[in-house]
């Protein structure tokens, strides 16, 4: 008998021969439906459940024998469902939605009802972190993306956020500026994208009126940076209005924090290019600019060192975001969010020690990058990271923690429907019968 099935016993007080006897066909099922149910009315649901030693802090997210496994591997100590502190807040589990892209906001991109369901399904993560979101007209890249630079996207927001907290999640807010991954036709007065140098991007923009390859951005004058900080300090107040957690910086990926970071991009003779102490120094300010709003407690980075995606390359990106990450180190934040590129497969024939990057870090270490169950698990377990964050697996499972808890089958994602397209392939993956049953209807 496994020790998750042994631990609900306990937790359930059943005879275990009762429970053994219903192991099988729809009887289990029932058992578990109805156990479900009474856990469920047992009390409100955002009051405390007291499970032997644990004390959850209310009754939604983890099922009940999600709960009892949480119990049984924080025996074990460290493991993707023992609870962490990260920043002010202790996490239920270490399990994090990562940040998807998937162009769905209304009208003048602003979040809608639909937005708040999907992340309101995904709550019982250990933390979400939405979308990349603008912090300004000029950073906009894709259509219908998100954006947090105006009073109606707050709002928009605001329903997010408390359909989140209503059932007890945690949500940080993903600040962006696309930079160069833009085109005229998204931007305010059909303007150039701005990037650190006039480099153009292989490749397509993605338009209201279908790709266009893109143009050759115009460099940002000195003068102007300051200004662009100040669209992520705005759009971290707006964040703090909405009702969020905290926010984490879109550092990563291409776009313009890490245009500044990256040498084949950022080509700039004035302070903010040449060696790294100034590449860096937009992403020192952004966050000194954002940590102002939040305390850089409730402040998270996510940076991607060798991933080529958007055309990105540095020379030397150990060194890169060796230096990165030791200053961020120093500023006492939530967490260093990485996207651990597999390496083998690619194409730049770049190996980086992402050990290395998070010891310099020495905080709160985040992995991402085609992580399941087992390996998540294990590198918790390891202290090879503090924290893993799933992208397609959550977007596929809206109860993932429960379903990994339990060794459920995944649903498949669905790549035709990653982008756009409303409700389909997006707020109806199905759930397990049985916490449908019970608590997320
Ligand atoms: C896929 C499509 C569009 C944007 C990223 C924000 O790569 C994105 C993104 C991903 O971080």
């Amino acid at each position: 008998m496994s020790r998750t099935i042994e631990a609900i016993m306990r937790h359930m007080t059943l005879p275990s021969n009762e429970f053994t006897n219903q192991r099988n066909g729809t009887e289990k099922l029932e058992k578990e439906i109805a156990v479900r149910k009474r856990v469920c009315a047992e009390g409100p649901l955002f009051s405390p459940l007291s499970v032997r030693s644990v004390t959850f802090r209310n009754r939604i997210g983890l099922s009940p024998l999600a709960q009892a496994s949480a119990e049984d591997e924080m025996s074990n100590d460290r493991s993707l469902f023992s609870p962490v502190q990260v920043g002010p807040y202790e996490l239920r589990n270490r399990l994090v939605m990562a940040p998807m892209t998937r162009n769905r906001a209304g009208r003048g991109n602003v979040p809608q009802p639909m937005n708040a369901l999907y992340y309101a399904q995904r709550a019982s993560a250990g933390l979400i972190i939405t979308e990349a979101t603008q912090v300004s007209p000029q950073g906009v890249g894709y259509p219908n993306t998100p954006g947090i630079h105006n009073t109606e996207q707050v709002q928009g927001w605001r329903q997010v956020t408390q359909a989140v907290r209503r059932r007890g999640g945690r949500i940080f807010l993903q600040l962006w500026h696309v930079g160069r991954i833009s085109h005229p036709s998204l931007q305010p007065d059909g303007a150039l994208p701005v990037a650190p140098s006039a480099i153009r991007p292989e490749g397509v923009a993605h338009t209201y009126e279908g790709t266009k390859p893109f143009v050759t951005p115009r460099a940002l004058e000195t003068d102007e940076i300051p200004e662009t900080v100040a669209q992520f300090r705005a759009g971290a107040q707006h964040a703090l209005e909405a009702g969020f957690d905290g926010v984490e910086l879109h550092a990563a990926n291409g776009y313009l924090i890490d245009q500044f970071l990256r040498d084949g991009t950022n080509r700039r003779t004035d302070v903010y290019g040449g060696p790294i102490e100034n590449r860096a120094r937009f992403l020192k300010e952004v966050v000194e600019a954002v940590a102002e709003v939040w305390g850089p407690d409730r402040v998270g980075v996510r940076l991607s060192p060798t991933n080529p995606f958007n055309s990105m390359y540095d020379s030397d990106p150990q060194a890169t975001f060796g230096y990165v990450v030791t200053h961020l180190g120093r500023q006492g934040l939530a967490y260093l969010h990485v996207v651990e590129v597999d390496q083998s497969e690619e194409t730049t024939g770049q190996v980086i020690n992402f050990g290395r990057l998070r010891d310099a870090f020495g905080g709160m270490y985040m992995a991402n990058g085609g992580y399941d169950y087992a390996r998540a698990n294990a590198s918790i377990a390891n202290g090879d990271s503090d924290l893993v964050s799933f992208g397609r697996l959550f977007l596929a499972n809206p109860d993932l923690p429960e379903r990994f808890a339990n060794n459920e089958l995944l649903n498949t994602p669905d790549h035709t429907t990653f982008y756009g397209r409303g409700d389909k392939g997006y707020t109806d993956y199905p759930f397990l019968e049985s916490l449908t049953a019970c608590c997320h209807r």
